[in-house]
């Protein structure tokens, strides 16, 4: 933890990649949060600057264009400006929002990866690689899929399970296809260039376990020490790919840096396009580096990033990397590819002037420390239940009832009642509560304190009912208003981080000038005699029919995801009748079965095949119970080779019938099959 008060901040956000539009997810976990950072920053007069920007490289993005019949600059020119505009939209208010595609990127990433190169900070190997003849093409990260080692999902990348996180090197795959050509890919030779991650284990080490283990979130600091605690191995920087930096060397031909060694200097490429004056942001010990991600990001900034920028040597560390968990939609995991999502550029078209109350259900829900449920209902409930009812009918009773007795005019208080001067102190301290709260990255603690200030404004009128003491005590009134309208003049400042544009709003019709945040800390905010504008309603009920609409497009969403898993699977190509009598099919009869520890898929099974009896690891523990099926018969494949499942041998493999909703299901033999019987 730095000791030292920093001289000045530089926040980044992950960049998303410009394979298609930003969803809430990434919204609730990254970009609204440090947008409130940054705000709260720049109220407090701090130096700092906002960096973000497209991620254009990689595998997902060639993908995309071949799917499409298009290049791939053509897909990342189309969401590089979608999402750019709907972050402008939203209020995320990044001083850059560059690209990796850019000139200055290239270079910037290129002399980094030529420096670590003529310093021998990188090894040179060659190894044997999956390759699909048919396309001609080495099989990177996603270009491959195959059954996960770890939890026997079928549909693992070559990089990463999505079922269970693992991340993973295209050779540990079981079953590989290409993606390209759906053909089995051959292992060829090629080489490529690695970054000795292990070489910086003993410094990590001390730099992360040591040093940040009170100040970093538990979870960033809890994955951190499950990779180093599992030993660090130098990590492949370059890819057979033609989409990226091309390798900056000479033989190097088709070769380009590995998205993820590009990626994160892409920081530092948009600060170069910012500024000139750039090295103070990445190369002062006294600047604040903090990167904003989520936590499927935490490996690559906080172990791969760090270790290449100690490789490089001039530059400063993340001192912090406050990445969340994710947020789900409706109880299911956000999806692209299954359209389960809400996309930041339709919810703009779809709710216009609405972009405050994203946000703050966005922050009210934030995944900061476990994965949290965004619900179209919640939506409604907060923004018609907290936003109306509470922040919006305080500041609209306070200024319509000052246009009402005074004629848009502060009035001038009488004595303070006990309770008023409370009050008046309280409102005082919110600025450093609210404000300490962001500093700690606690966003939603601090959304929370600032709607308490609402809350004790709204709790305050309603108690006070100025409108019908008006006819009793005029007097009285006056202190009651005054009071109500320091409350509405801090909200309208410590809104801002939050909700910029209500906060915006509230200015405008409270006359008020820009203020720091250190400015906020007074008992008078706004003086008797000055003048307020027309008041408008700040914010909206959602309706139901908005709402039953959002529903209905999920709905549809669904429909058509059951449908294409639904379509039936193409036949596989004509084998021989040789090809069939290779496998040895047997009936056997289960006779032990139990979960492994840790999978959720794996059932651990005992099988009596007649000749002797098997060990077979299945994944069917989602759709059977192991108490269900002690006693079935089956049928085996008896001389599939043997494989290691979760350092378990698995000696065969179980058929089942893969049921187009996902289930499976046993094939019986009858019962009065013998174990171990020949099926052909
Ligand atoms: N584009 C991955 C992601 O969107 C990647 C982040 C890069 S940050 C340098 O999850
Ligand atoms: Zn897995």
């Amino acid at each position: 933890m730095s000791t030292k008060k920093p001289k000045r901040y530089n926040v980044t956000t992950a960049l998303p990649y410009a394979n298609g539009p930003v969803h809430i997810g990434h919204l609730a976990g990254v970009y609204v949060p440090a947008d409130i950072y940054v705000r709260y920053l720049r109220a407090k007069q701090k130096d700092v600057i906002f960096i973000g920007g497209s991620d254009e490289h990689g595998v997902p993005i060639t993908i995309k264009a071949k799917n499409e019949g298009k290049t791939p600059q053509q897909i990342v020119d189309r969401y590089h400006k979608m999402i750019k505009k709907s972050f402008e939209d939203l209020g995320i208010s990044f001083d850059i929002y560059s690209r990796t595609s850019g000139k200055i990127h290239h270079e910037t990433s290129s002399s980094f990866f030529k420096k670590l190169y003529d310093e021998g900070k990188l090894t040179e190997k060659s190894t044997e690689q999956y390759y699909d003849e048919e396309a001609q093409q080495f099989l990177a990260d996603r270009y491959i899929t195959g059954t996960c080692p770890n939890c026997g999902y079928e549909k693992a990348y070559g990089d990463q399970c999505e079922s269970c996180g693992a991340s993973l090197s295209p050779m540990e795959l079981i079953n590989p296809v290409s993606k390209l050509s759906g053909a089995k890919p051959v292992k060829k030779q090629t080489k490529h260039w690695y970054l000795p991650l292990d070489q910086y284990e003993p410094w990590l080490k001390e730099w992360i376990l040591e040093n940040h283990k009170n100040d970093w979130k538990s979870n960033v600091y809890g994955q951190c020490k499950s990779w180093l605690d599992n030993g660090l191995n130098p990590r492949a920087v370059t890819r057979d790919l033609n989409w990226g930096v091309k390798v900056p060397l000479e033989n190097a031909e088709g070769k380009v840096l590995y998205v993820w060694f590009d990626a994160p200097i892409g920081y530092i490429s948009a600060t170069r396009e910012l500024t000139g004056d750039w090295e103070k942001y990445w190369k002062d010990e006294e600047t604040k580096l903090v990167h904003f991600i989520g936590k499927d990001n935490i490996v690559f900034h906080c172990i791969i990033f760090p270790s290449m920028l100690k490789a490089e040597g001039s530059y400063i560390l993340p001192d912090n990397v406050p990445a969340n968990e994710f947020m789900n939609l409706e109880g299911d995991k956000i999806s692209t590819s299954r359209n389960w999502a809400v996309w930041l550029h339709e919810y703009l078209e779809d709710f216009k002037d609405k972009q405050d109350v994203l946000r703050y259900v966005l922050t009210a829900n934030a995944p900061e420390t476990k994965d949290n449920d965004f619900t179209w209902k919640d939506f409604q409930a907060r923004n018609n239940n907290e936003l109306v009812a509470i922040f919006g009918n305080f500041v609209n009773r306070a200024l319509v009832l000052t246009k009402k007795y005074y004629d848009r005019q502060v009035p001038e208080p009488g004595d303070f009642t006990p309770e008023d001067k409370k009050i008046l102190n309280q409102v005082k301290e919110y600025p450093q509560s609210t404000g300490e709260k962001i500093e700690r990255f606690r966003i939603r603690e601090s959304l929370q304190e600032m709607m308490k200030l609402a809350r004790l404004g709204n709790k305050y009128l309603a108690d006070n009912e100025p409108w019908k003491l008006i006819k009793t005590n005029e007097e009285r009134v006056k202190t009651i208003m005054y009071v109500s309208l320091q409350i509405a003049t801090q909200l309208a400042y410590i809104s801002e981080p939050f909700l910029p544009f209500t906060s915006r709003k509230m200015k405008d019709m409270m006359n008020l000038p820009d203020k720091t945040w250190d400015e906020l800390n007074s008992r008078e905010l706004i003086q008797p005699g000055h003048d307020i504008n027309k008041a408008k309603h700040l914010f909206a009920p959602v309706e139901d029919k908005e709402i039953q609409y959002q529903y209905e497009k999920l709905e549809k969403s669904k429909i058509e995801n059951e449908k294409a898993e639904k379509q039936a699977e193409p036949l596989k190509d004509t084998i021989t009748y040789d090809d069939f009598v290779k496998l040895d099919l047997r009936v056997g009869t289960i006779l032990e079965a139990e979960k492994m520890p840790k999978t959720g898929k794996l059932l651990k099974l005992t099988v009596d095949i007649g000749i002797e009896k098997r060990t077979i690891v299945a994944g069917i523990a989602k759709h059977h119970d192991p108490t269900d099926i002690i006693g079935k018969k089956v049928a085996i494949v008896a001389n599939l080779a043997p494989r290691k499942l979760k350092g378990i041998e698995s000696q065969g493999m179980i058929l089942m019938a893969n049921n187009t909703d996902g289930d499976l299901k046993f094939l019986h033999p009858e019962d009065d099959a013998d174990n171990g019987a020949q099926i052909s």
